[in-house]
């Protein structure tokens, strides 16, 4: 069993508050120093030496040596939340210096190519991206180094910098991952992608930008090609925690759906004296195509308490809201105190975990894990993964009110 305490990396246990989950702690965007004069932003032809094992700053093993690449300005605050919690394989590209310049990563793991913007119009980007293909070649090589195993590439689905310029990223990411001989083909899939649906008051075009670009990547997810894909609604982020403000808006969704990442990232290194969620546990997720992750604190430890619990989490997670029931593989893990975990039956938690396998059917699998940990309490976290887009997944995203509460 690992010394190391799982509450070092364990997101804060949420405490019950109103109706709606916890999220971890909000780091709020300094913004005083946006006028400030600009970086110097390295430029694709710079030539450098690159470490060809970049290692990550974390203090926990993790599962799978991720690199992280942001696209836009959306794509690249998610790729920023991932430097935060201790990745360093990441890097972020824009079509305008202004979008980069907030983005709290050294110099060198930020690219500029073109000058302007794309205003969110996804063919100029496209182009731009097109152009500059050898230079993202050569920018991520050095970002990534040769010691890798995932890629992960963000973006705001709505945008046009980071929705026109992801599929040639992916495509990059494929011709590196393959030179490095991790990939033998485009559909061994190390390439996954997070895209952020836009919220609802945010116009006709950018919900077009989004429907295309999520289309285009379920398409890629369904041919095997990216995995795992990771759909967050910003709409529903606004929903679920409406007192928000701007500033702290764009902190909750990012970090919520980052630190859950990195929670299982990290959580299938660790032993445990009761049952082990591990890494080829993680992995069957990864590989699955699109996935969902859900946390909720269990307060009621009967047996229907905890099944509640677990369907109520994934009901009130900020991914969108694909029907879980489409999924086939689930990873349940239960972290608690050692009294709880030592006092509440095994059966009730069993009857958690095959909660989810009824939800998703006979040919479903549930990887299981509990661990115990210092804080007071009990959490559930949930992935599922394998899920379908349902052919109405536009109407669901943009005809139709969204209502989650
Ligand atoms: N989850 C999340 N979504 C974001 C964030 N920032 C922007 N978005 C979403 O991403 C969409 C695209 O916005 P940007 O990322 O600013 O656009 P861009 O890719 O830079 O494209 P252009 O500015 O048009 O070149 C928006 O519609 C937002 O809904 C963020 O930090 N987190
Ligand atoms: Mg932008």
């Amino acid at each position: 069993m690992s010394d190391t305490n799982i509450t070092d990396y364990y997101p804060e246990t949420p405490e019950p508050k109103s109706e709606v989950p916890e999220v971890p702690e909000v780091p709020v965007p300094e913004t005083d120093d946006f006028s400030v004069d600009l970086p110097d932003i390295p430029l694709p032809d710079m030539e450098e030496d690159f470490d060809a094992a970049i290692k990550d700053a974390f203090t926990q093993d993790v599962g799978f040596n991720f690199c992280i690449v942001g696209v836009g300005q959306g794509g690249s605050r998610l790729a920023e939340t991932f430097w935060n919690l201790g990745y360093r394989r990441v890097g972020v590209i824009n079509t305008a210096i202004q979008d980069l310049t907030p983005i709290k990563l050294p110099d060198e793991n930020k690219l500029l190519i073109g000058n302007s913007g794309a205003g969110k119009n996804t063919e100029v980007a496209e182009e731009v991206f097109k152009v500059k293909y050898e230079d993202i070649l050569d920018f991520l090589k050095r970002i990534f180094g040769t010691k890798y195993e995932r890629v992960l590439v963000c973006a705001g689905a709505g945008g046009g910098t980071g929705a026109g310029g992801i599929a040639t990223v992916l495509e990059v990411c494929h011709d590196l991952n393959q030179s490095l001989g991790i990939e033998a083909k485009d559909t061994d899939a190390k390439v996954g992608g997070i895209l952020a649906l836009p919220t609802r008051g945010e116009g006709i075009r950018v919900q077009n930008n989004a429907k295309k670009t999520v289309s285009k990547l379920v398409g890629l997810s369904q041919a095997g090609v990216i995995s795992p894909l990771i759909i967050l609604d910003n709409e529903k982020i606004k929903q679920l925690y409406p007192k928000l403000s701007v500033n702290q808006f764009w902190g909750t969704a990012n970090n919520s759906i980052c630190s859950l990442f990195h929670l299982f990232n990290t959580i299938c290194e660790k032993q445990s004296a009761y049952t082990t969620f591990d890494k080829a546990d993680l992995e069957t997720i990864f590989a699955s195509g699109i996935i969902t992750f859900g946390a909720t604190p269990i307060k009621d430890t009967t047996a229907t308490g905890i099944s509640y619990a677990i369907r109520d989490n994934l009901r009130k997670n900020i991914l969108a809201g694909v029907d879980v029931s489409t999924g086939n593989i689930a990873a349940c893990v239960i972290i608690g105190d050692k009294e709880s975990l030592d006092n509440i039956p095994q059966d009730n938690l069993e009857h958690g975990f095959e909660q989810l396998s009824r939800i998703m059917g006979k040919s479903s699998t549930v990887h299981r894990g509990i661990y115990s940990h210092k804080k007071p309490g009990l959490v559930a976290y949930t992935s599922i993964g394998g899920l379908t887009a349902p052919d109405n997944l536009f109407d669901y995203f943009f005809k139709v009110d969204r209502v989650y509460k």
